[in-house]
């Protein structure tokens, strides 16, 4: 058997791999739940005065330290449990030498509470501290994150828990807040500088890989060998893989194998939130159905299903019903399969079961490339995700760049058009077509309640998803948000249409702030809310949306690398209170 886990203790080494040999009891709690000085229970804190402050501190993982920005010391920052109908001042210091942020992700706040420097507050000063005072008026699984430069990819991020006012929708004896992210030992500014040069070494088609490699490069052996095995082709699933990350759950990796409890027989609710920088995951629990009922803090009916794909930033709640004495393996596995998060949820501590290994890198088909329609060309060639063969890529073949489909410009900064486009949200997410059980899609999304707003949308906005991927450049409609687009305007409580129409070969997690949008997914009447959407390649999504939201508010791709490329928008709604119409 080759698992992460073993491969990973092979390499490392260290204390830390005895865990996989179940040494029951033999170790201390915090080495088998917890990497050393992290107790293995998430920090909380509850109440209307909460002090955040945001630091430096090393992390280590894997038997390795690395710097981080962590919120009060630690990694993830702290969860914040708080309940429907309280008011709350969060006290925010910056101890870091640069301007910092926290936007409250999937809370309905005053635009000025929001977070977002540039856009709706100035930011917080070094060595200063600003509160943030609301009321919260919600319920449900949420998270928090800086909206500052790179810092998220850095550590700075937490859980965010609202219980209901009243009875709670959803019945459990017992939850978990499982937070899954990204980790790496490299700068975010040299995986991003690294980004853009792989793109001009696939333009350029003509060293090969270990020419490039040997160049001129100042790393360390091993750093070249974890950039060499980066893999970051035109049709590739992922911008980032294992090579550079360590996948991250509730802060430890795969070795140190945060561990759940639960009792037989009772029902678990876990919450799981994606805080990863920028990678998407594929979850699952072999030997136990996930029943979910929530996604993004919003109440869905139950479904259950085996396995479901989590964009950055999306929530999901689950219910899980072990009723054996035994461990389960929680799998969450990144998109292009090159690495995963694991965790365990058993009865006791230093129980475990077995790792699967990752399964085969996923192939892109010709839905993935915008030709979903186009029944006939589909020959079930699907193009390996990694190759630059595919055919679609053949730009003789096929003019990539129909402008005549699109009413933007397209620059050297839009590398394709999709031809085709389709409404994807009953497609369980790239890679997972085939895996022989149930996997979620957006379809099977109802939500609990009946939405509220029943009008019809009156106005259609067609919003393109753009890049060029050999050159790492991201964008909305073609242009990034530093060459100063207009601004994408409602009038307030306005019932609008927005259909997003991916013209890439990524998956985007496209987030709005401020608001909640129901996806039209045939479900009317019961659309499902969400604060974040995955649009799949090649595919378009719609959404209603009530603006009822006044003033300015960030729309953008919550691939962190994506945004800071620029594929972000400002959404203005007006006016605002006090103004005249
Ligand atoms: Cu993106």
């Amino acid at each position: 058997m080759n698992t992460l886990i073993e491969r990973r203790a092979i390499l490392r080494g260290g204390a830390l791999g005895a865990v996989g040999l179940g040494l029951t009891g033999l170790l201390p709690a915090w080495a088998q739940s917890g990497t050393a000085g992290l107790a293995p229970q998430m920090p909380t804190l509850s109440g209307e005065d909460i002090r955040l402050k945001i630091g430096h501190d090393a992390f280590t993982v894997g038997g390795r330290t690395g710097h981080a920005v962590t919120i009060n010391g630690v990694l993830p920052a702290p969860l914040l449990r708080l309940r429907e109908g309280q008011n709350v001042r969060l006290h925010v210091e910056n101890a870091l030498d640069e301007d910092t942020s926290i936007h409250w992700h999937g809370l309905i706040v005053p635009f000025q509470m929001d977070g977002v420097p540039g856009i709706s507050f100035p930011g917080i000063k070094p060595r200063s501290t600003f509160t943030y005072e609301f009321p919260i008026k919600q319920s449900g699984t949420y998270w928090y994150h800086s909206h500052s430069g790179l810092q998220e990819q850095l550590g700075h991020y937490g859980p965010l828990v609202i219980d209901p006012a009243g009875a709670d929708p959803v019945a459990y004896d017992r939850e978990h807040v499982i937070v899954l992210s990204d980790w790496t030992f490299f700068h975010p500014h040299q995986v991003i500088a690294r980004l853009k040069q792989e793109g001009g070494f696939f333009n350029r088609q003509k060293q090969t890989l270990m020419d490039r490699i040997q160049g001129k490069d100042r790393m360390s052996h091993a750093d070249r060998n974890m950039f060499a095995k980066m893999r970051m082709d035109p049709t590739d699933s992922a911008d980032v893989t294992e090579a550079a990350y360590t996948f991250l759950i509730n802060g430890h990796g795969p070795q140190e194998n945060w561990t759940g409890l639960f009792r037989p027989g009772e029902r678990v609710r876990l919450r799981i939130i994606n805080s990863a920088a920028q990678t998407i995951f594929n979850v699952r629990i072999p030997g136990l159905r996930m029943t979910v009922v929530g996604t993004d803090g919003q109440y869905v009916r139950p479904v259950v299903i085996d396995e479901f794909q989590i964009g950055n930033a999306e929530t999901y709640d689950i219910i899980v019903e072990p009723t054996e004495d035994r461990a389960y393996t929680f799998v969450a596995e990144s998109i292009d399969r090159s690495g995963m998060g694991r965790a365990t949820l058993a009865p006791r501590l230093g129980m475990t079961a077995p790792v699967p290994p990752l399964r085969k890198r996923p192939l892109l088909g010709m839905k993935d490339m915008g030709m979903g329609g186009m029944g006939g060309m589909d020959h079930g060639s699907g193009a390996r995700a990694g190759t630059a063969t595919a055919p679609a890529m053949d730009h003789g073949s096929m003019d990539m760049r129909d402008k005549s489909k699109v009413d933007f410009k397209v620059g050297v900064g839009v590398d394709m058009i999709a031809p085709n486009p389709v409404d994807r949200t009953g497609d369980p997410g790239i890679g997972l077509e085939n895996v022989g059980h149930k996997v979620l899609t957006y379809k099977d999304l109802v939500n609990l309640h009946p939405n509220t707003d029943t009008r019809v949308p009156t106005r259609n906005v067609e919003i393109h998803l753009t890049g060029n991927m050999e050159r790492f450049m991201w964008s909305i409609d073609g242009q990034k948000l530093s060459e100063n687009p207009e601004p994408i305007r409602f009038e307030r409580n306005e019932r609008a249409r927005l259909t997003l129409v991916n013209d890439t070969m990524m998956t985007h997690p496209m987030h709005l702030h401020g608001h909640f949008f129901e996806i039209v997914n045939g479900n009317p009447g019961n659309q499902p809310l969400k604060h974040t959407i995955m649009v799949l390649p090649g595919g378009k999504v719609s959404l209603d949306l009530t603006a009822d939201a006044p003033g300015d508010w960030a729309f953008h791709c919550h691939l962190l690398y994506h945004m800071h490329a620029g594929m972000m928008r400002v959404v203005t709604v007006r006016p605002l209170d006090g103004e005249a119409a």
